[in-house]
């Protein structure tokens, strides 16, 4: 048997980041990846592990546990860690590091999904606030929270000609006209749940209904920065920049068509304030795109790099994760190359709360009277949102599972922007006696789109766009 090359873990130490040769461990092996950093698909964020143990990362990016990528990995070997350094032949917890231990505590309020990336949905009793406070936004991270310092930050814009120019965040603020919007963000996952549950499994997180927010972002114009960085945002060449990528400090990134990003009425924006305040750490500190209307995921936190494409971003998030296919389809038999990535979002409602205004309380009697009611009633509250800036204008709701219907009253508002970028609040008060075994909603856009009624019919694998009929069962509490 050949001798083996040991390596103490302080030496592993040593060459870090900001060293000339690169190493990395995993398991007990310890390999010098510096020829090969340049070559790996997901970019330079794997410099994050160098200097230590890449078995965290490795876990989180599971596209790695394929015997390829083992076999890349082996060719860069060139020793093991010193037993010395071990205990019971493993590298201690404590040595290996966790890519999660910057990340900034959240509110007990969020129902959490998962801790490590943090994936949290606002809570129904905050799904009733037109503008939802930052501390119960719900919070969709792919990955560990970048430590971002706006004093360093710059953006890098990177035009067809590989021309490239930097913004600081000082620049930002200071050479643009700051511009809000009020937008609602939704996970293309939102209700996922509620598809798993009445139809069969989709895979991703159980999101129930609150995978969605809507607040006031300020930041500069998509279009004042391309222009600035010499884009003729008015006459551009479509052949060379068809797309536009957003990549942020942490790995994940995507693109959207350039139609919406240089549309005078498309409010696309670099945020840097949410809810008139400095973008949580969470949200994207010190600045995140910011697209109306799209999917959430199109909006990248942590904004790093702006790049103008003839193609499409490359990342999974945009080629494999945000797709729909048919209810009978697997994912062994789509052809993801060919299905577009979801950009806009259809329209969608939910019930948030049922309330009942009983006359066996004073507040009751009083609500019921300030309502003209004789009778115990029943208030239904929800959401209602469409993309693209499509307008909720009507919300049917049915008290006895969808057999009749009246319209909800939606509720007056306060948005930003030249589009309908905010969702719409809407609520009905019903007689009691009216509620059969289920209250029912479903919405409608200014393009007279609809709900479908059932999820069986739009059942995809992994549980996108789930915008069926919302039922909720009624249980009379007395
Ligand atoms: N940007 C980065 N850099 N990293 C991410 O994981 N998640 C995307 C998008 N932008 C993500 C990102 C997805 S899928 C969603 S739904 C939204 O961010 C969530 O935004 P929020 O956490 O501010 O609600
Ligand atoms: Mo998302």
């Amino acid at each position: 048997t050949e001798s083996k090359h040991y390596i103490r873990l302080s030496e592993v130490k040593k060459h870090g980041k900001d060293s000339e040769r690169k190493w990395v461990t995993k398991g007990v092996r310890v390999f010098d990846i510096t020829d090969w950093i340049a070559a790996h698909p997901g970019g330079p964020v794997i410099l994050q592990a160098v200097g230590g143990a890449i078995d965290k990362y490795w876990d989180i990016f599971s596209i790695h546990k394929k015997q390829d990528v083992y076999d890349v990995l082996e060719e860069y070997f060139i020793g093991e860690i010193d037993p010395q350094d071990l205990v019971d032949g493993k590298l201690s917890e404590d040595k290996v590091e966790d890519p999660f231990v910057s990340d900034p505590s959240r509110d007990p309020r969020l129902q959490q999904h998962t801790a490590k990336p943090c994936n949290a949905e606002t809570p129904s009793s905050c799904l009733g606030d037109f503008i939802t406070p930052t501390e119960v936004f719900y919070v969709r991270n792919h990955l560990w929270v970048p430590q971002v310092d706006e004093e360093t930050h710059v953006l890098n814009v990177e035009l067809p000609d590989g021309t490239e120019k930097q913004y600081t965040l000082a620049d930002l603020k200071s050479r643009f006209k700051p511009f809000s919007v009020t937008a609602t963000l939704q996970c293309t996952g939102n209700r996922r749940k509620h598809m798993s549950d009445n139809a069969k499994p989709a895979t991703g997180l159980q999101w129930e209904a609150g995978a969605i927010s809507n607040t006031d972002w300020t930041g500069v114009r998509l279009t004042d920065l391309l222009e600035d960085a010499g884009f003729p945002v008015n006459d551009w060449n479509f052949d060379e920049a068809k797309h536009v990528h957003f990549i942020g400090s942490e790995a994940y990134a995507g693109s959207i068509p350039i139609a919406k990003a240089v549309d005078p009425q498309g409010d696309v924006i670099l945020a840097y304030e949410m809810g008139g305040k400095t973008l949580s750490r969470d949200h994207g500190y010190p600045l995140r795109a910011l697209v109306p209307g799209h999917t959430a995921a199109r909006s990248v936190k942590w904004l790093e790099k702006i790049v103008l494409a003839e193609d499409e971003c490359q990342s999974a998030w945009q080629q494999r994760d945000y797709k729909c296919f048919g209810p009978n389809q697997t994912p062994k038999d789509v052809d993801f190359a060919s299905a577009p990535a979801i950009q806009e979002m259809p329209i969608q409602s939910s019930i948030t709360a049922l309330k009942s205004i009983s006359s066996t309380s004073a507040q009751g009697r009083a609500e019921l009277q300030r309502l003209g009611l004789e009778e115990d009633a029943i208030k239904v509250e929800g959401y209602a949102y469409s993309g693209g800036g499509r307008r909720v204008i009507r919300v049917d709701i049915s008290a006895d599972d969808g057999q009749s219907w009246s319209q909800a009253a939606i509720l007056p508002d306060q948005a930003q922007g030249h589009k309908s970028w905010s969702w719409k609040r809407w609520e009905s008060v019903i007689p009691k006696r009216l509620a059969g075994k289920a209250f029912v909603v479903k919405a409608v856009d200014d393009s007279y789109n609809n709900q479908p009624e059932s999820y069986e019919a739009q059942y995809n694998f992994r549980g996108n766009l789930v915008n069926a009929w919302h039922r909720v069962r009624y249980v009379d509490e007395e």
